[in-house]
C-alpha cells in the first residue's frame, strides 16, 4: 500500500509547493491534463486554507489511490484552526480563494468524486477530497476502506505495512509493523504482507505462518482480521502492539492481541470471533499512533468518510518517532 507524502503547509510559498506535487503526481499516473488541473486546483484551494484560516497552518496528505485502473489521488487537509462555523454554507457560498469570504470549498467539492469534511469549533477542521478520472462510478460495496500510512519522519522506507484482500464476501485485512523503523522494518512487514497474498487462510492460521515467515526478520506485530459480511462477524487473531477497535454507534470493543512479536517468539495463534455491526467501523492502528483517543471526543464522527476517520485519528495521535499507520473499515 502507498503511503501518504505529508506537507507542512504554514506559509504562501509552501501552496506552490503541494500543488507542483500534485501536478507530477497526476502526470506520473497518465491522468488527463482536465484530471491534472481539477487535482492542482484542489490542493491548491485546501493548502490555500491552511494558509489563511488556520492557525498554525496544517498538513496537506497526498497519496496514490491504487486500487483503480486510471488516475486516482487523494488529497486530505488536516488543521488545528479554529474549525468552521458553518460548513455547509461554506461549502455551497465558497467558491474561490481569489473571491471575497469565499474559502473555496465549493470548488473543492465540485471537482471532487469523493468529498468529506469534518470540523469541530476551536479543535481544527479536516477535508477530504478523492479525485477520478471520468467518467467515474463509485465502486458498488458494502464496504469502504480508508488509511492513512506515513514513515517517521525523516525517513524513507516504511516499516509499518498495510493490504487486504476479497475472497467472496470476506474481506480479509493485515496490518504489520515491522520491529523498530527504517528499511530492515520494512523487510519483515513485507515478508508478512506477501505470505497474506500467497495464502487464504484463516487469521490464526496467518499468524501462525508469518511467523515461520518471518524468521529471518526482525519480526513484527502483526494483526489480521477477516470480516465475514453475511454473517456480520469478524474473526481477528494479534500479535504484538497493534490496536483493534470495533466501533458502532452504540459500543466501542477493544479486540484482543497476545504479547509477542511475528518471527521470533509468537506462540499463541488463536483467532476470536467478534460481531460486526452494521454501518459500525474497524478500525487497526500500528502503535505509530497513540492509543489513548477515545471516539466519544469526536461527535458526529461516525457515518463520516472511513478516510477521514484515519485522517482524523493520524492528525490527533500520530507519534513523530515512530511510522504511524492507522487503516479504517466501514460497513455500510
Ligand atoms: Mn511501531
Amino acid at each position: 500500500m502507498i503511503q501518504h507524502r505529508i506537507f507542512s503547509v504554514y506559509e504562501s510559498s509552501q501552496i506552490g509547493e503541494v500543488r507542483r506535487a500534485v501536478n507530477e503526481m497526476a502526470f506520473s499516473m497518465g491522468s488527463y491534463e482536465e484530471s491534472a488541473g481539477r487535482a492542482a486546483i484542489v490542493a491548491t484551494e485546501l493548502a490555500s486554507n491552511l494558509v489563511k484560516h488556520a492557525t498554525g497552518g496544517g498538513e496537506i496528505l497526498l497519496r496514490q489511490l491504487g486500487h483503480y485502473k486510471s488516475f486516482g489521488l487523494e488529497i486530505i487537509s488536516v488543521d488545528h484552526g479554529p474549525g468552521i462555523e458553518n460548513p455547509s454554507r461554506m461549502i455551497l457560498d465558497g467558491v474561490s480563494t481569489a473571491g471575497t469570504g469565499g474559502n473555496g470549498l465549493g470548488a473543492v467539492r465540485r471537482l471532487s468524486q469523493v468529498f468529506d469534511l469534518y470540523t469541530i469549533p476551536q479543535k481544527g477542521t479536516i477535508v477530504l477530497a478523492q479525485l477520478f478520472e471520468r467518467p467515474w462510478n463509485e465502486e458498488k460495496s458494502y464496504l469502504q476502506i480508508g488509511s492513512i500510512m506515513r514513515a517517521k519522519p525523516g525517513e524513507d522506507a516504511c516499516g509499518d505495512g498495510w493490504s487486504f484482500q476479497r475472497q467472496d464476501d470476506k474481506l480479509h485485512l493485515i496490518l504489520s509493523d515491522g520491529l523498530g523503523h527504517g528499511t530492515e522494518a520494512a523487510v519483515a512487514s513485507r515478508e508478512a504482507i506477501q505470505c497474506f497474498h500467497s495464502n487464504e487462510v484463516s487469521p490464526g492460521e496467518y499468524i501462525q505462518k508469518m511467523d515461520m515467515a518471518l524468521r529471518h526478520t526482525r519480526g513484527a506485530a502483526v494483526a489480521v482480521a477477516s470480516i465475514d459480511l453475511p454473517r456480520q462477524k469478524i474473526a481477528y487473531a494479534a500479535v504484538g502492539n497493534i490496536s483493534g477497535r470495533i466501533i458502532s454507534s452504540e459500543k466501542v470493543v477493544g479486540c484482543l492481541s497476545y504479547n509477542g512479536i511475528v518471527g521470533l517468539n509468537a506462540n499463541r495463534f488463536q483467532e476470536i470471533e467478534y460481531s460486526c455491526p452494521p454501518k459500525g467501523y474497524l478500525i487497526l492502528h500500528s502503535d505509530g499512533i497513540s492509543s489513548r483517543w477515545d471516539i466519544s471526543q469526536y461527535p458526529g464522527i461516525i457515518n463520516h468518510h472511513p478516510s477521514l476517520l484515519a485522517a482524523l485519528l493520524y492528525r490527533d495521535h500520530a507519534r513523530e518517532t515512530d511510522d504511524a499507520t492507522v487503516v479504517v473499515v466501514q460497513q455500510r
